[in-house]
């Protein structure tokens, strides 16, 4: 498998500068994807429009992983990265990089306070790291970007689960290359439950669902095509969910627990329900809200997780009510539908109204400002760059002190939003242009939106574990290249 720029390489791209190129890619699995390269979704669209239109199919579910072993004390699993193939478009095999071969990976469900261990094989034919976003992971398992697995090689990844219930994601994060593997299928959920959370009575199994949403586009084969763009990241015209084209999902007349993950390169959605019916949000990145808040539209820019009930009584049996995407384009604008029947049983769910106690935390000890910029640079090559550099592996930007929180000013030059995501610690809203946050932000959070001109003030608390971490634009090809700094958390 290799990633083409049409003749053009990485290196040479960004020798003539990629900010004022669209380079058209193909993920070049096989022979026909590279024969039916220059065949757009626009083309396959008009030849087999159903393909593409919303709610032909049913809701696919992620597969759950199942532990080789498992004990009260520690689950463990072996897992497999490797190409595969996904039945996204009728007919036709999308090739993808997927955890076990699979589009989306499996679900890893764990508990807190029981350790996972994952030995992740790595049989791609490229170098790869894992790193579990969200997870409060010692620094040696947390998939810096510099610390990959050769091909051919496997590493045993600890997670320990200390922190709160939430819904984590695991994704690849090889240095410069995350645009490409994550496009390519490399994304899975992890839940962390949390035992103590059982007296909230939220709604479990089958009516506990997660949602990974993303854009992708195909070649005429079935493919998927990427365009790079670093100004603005990838954009698809098609809205996969769980890995289906905005798909339908049959739910009971009770509440459901909706687990929102956004796994786009780049895309930033805006989930409203219906012409505008509740969502009631309990969760953020970081777990549970302290108390539940009722919305109408959430905005999710990439990496972020938004939990929600949606109590589906309010609505008759044979209801179709559509997830839409505002301010999508034509093509991008159906997420999903939800297509109401009977309730089977007796709801045994509740909507609780406190959700979690807010936490005591350390006073200030540090305060640091982080300037976002789109840099020229000799050549007329560009790069995003935090604080006025480029990531630097050999450069560490600061050193915070073990247990202590500091005031990171987010400061954004640009004419792009960039999620701001930190590795190994969670971090308070604390204002947003000297406001305060919208409610649905003052949970945890490690991905912040930081939309154009904007100025947000964050803080981190750094809890766990002392070592280098990274922190970083989640616009994977902002990222990449190379909006990325280094944090070495001293104790
Ligand atoms: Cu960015």
């Amino acid at each position: 498998m290799d990633w083409e720029h049409d003749g053009m390489t990485r290196r040479s791209a960004l020798y003539y500068g990629v900010s004022s190129l669209a380079l058209v890619c193909s993920f070049d699995f096989d022979k026909r994807a590279r024969a039916s390269r220059g065949k757009t979704s626009a083309a396959v669209r008009s030849q087999a429009s159903s393909a593409f239109e919303p709610f032909q199919r049913d809701l696919p579910l992620p597969p759950v992983a199942r532990p080789v072993r498992a004990s009260k004390q520690l689950e463990e699993y072996v897992m497999d990265m490797k190409p595969g193939t996904a039945e996204i478009l009728p007919g036709l095999e999308t090739p993808i990089l997927g955890y076990n071969g699979s589009f989306p990976g499996p679900t890893i469900r764990a508990r807190r306070g029981r350790p996972v261990h994952v030995t992740q094989r790595n049989q791609s034919g490229r170098e790869l790291n894992v790193h579990l976003h969200g997870g409060v992971t010692p620094p040696e398992y947390d998939g810096h970007p510099h610390d990959s697995i050769p091909d051919g090689a496997e590493r045993l990844y600890k997670y320990p689960n200390v922190a709160h219930s939430a819904t984590l994601w695991y994704h690849d994060h090889a240095h410069g290359e995350t645009h490409k593997t994550l496009f390519a299928g490399l994304a899975a959920f992890y839940l962390l439950d949390d035992p103590d959370d059982k007296h909230l009575d939220l709604p479990q199994g089958d009516y506990d669902v997660p949602l990974m949403i993303m854009d992708r586009s195909f070649n005429k084969d079935g493919s998927f095509r990427y365009r790079y763009d670093l100004d603005r990241g990838f954009r698809g015209d098609t809205i996969l969910v769980n890995g289906a084209v905005a798909p339908r999902m049959k739910v009971e007349r009770r509440l459901y627990r909706l687990r929102f993950l956004n796994a786009s390169n780049a895309r930033a959605y805006t989930l409203k329900l219906g012409n505008g019916r509740d969502m009631i949000q309990i969760g953020s990145d970081g777990g549970l809200l302290p108390t539940a808040v009722r919305r109408k539209e959430i905005p999710m820019e990439p990496a972020e997780r938004v939990d929600v009930i949606v109590d589906f009584r309010q609505f008759g049996v044979g209801s179709k009510v559509i997830l839409h995407n505002e301010g999508g384009e034509p093509s991008t604008s159906a997420v999903m539908r939800f297509d109401v029947v009977k309730a089977t049983g007796a709801e045994e769910a509740r909507i609780p109204k406190l959700l979690r106690e807010e936490e005591e935390i350390p006073e200030v000890n540090a305060e640091r400002s982080w300037p976002l910029t789109f840099q020229g640079l000799a050549g007329g090559a560009s790069m995003w760059q935090i604080g006025g550099g480029g990531f630097n592996e050999m450069r560490i930007d600061c050193r915070p002190r073990l247990g202590s929180t500091e005031l990171w000013t987010w400061r954004n030059l640009s004419q792009r939003t960039h999620p701001m995501h930190t590795h190994g610690y969670h971090f308070r809203v604390v204002s947003v242009n000297g406001k305060q946050p919208h409610p649905g932000d003052r949970g945890w959070k490690d991905t912040v939106a930081v939309y154009p001109n904007e100025t947000v003030v964050v803080r981190p608390y750094f809890d766990y574990y002392a070592g280098l971490y990274v922190f970083h634009c989640h616009a994977a090809e902002h990222g990449d290249m190379s909006m990325m700094g280094q944090m070495e958390v001293v104790a």
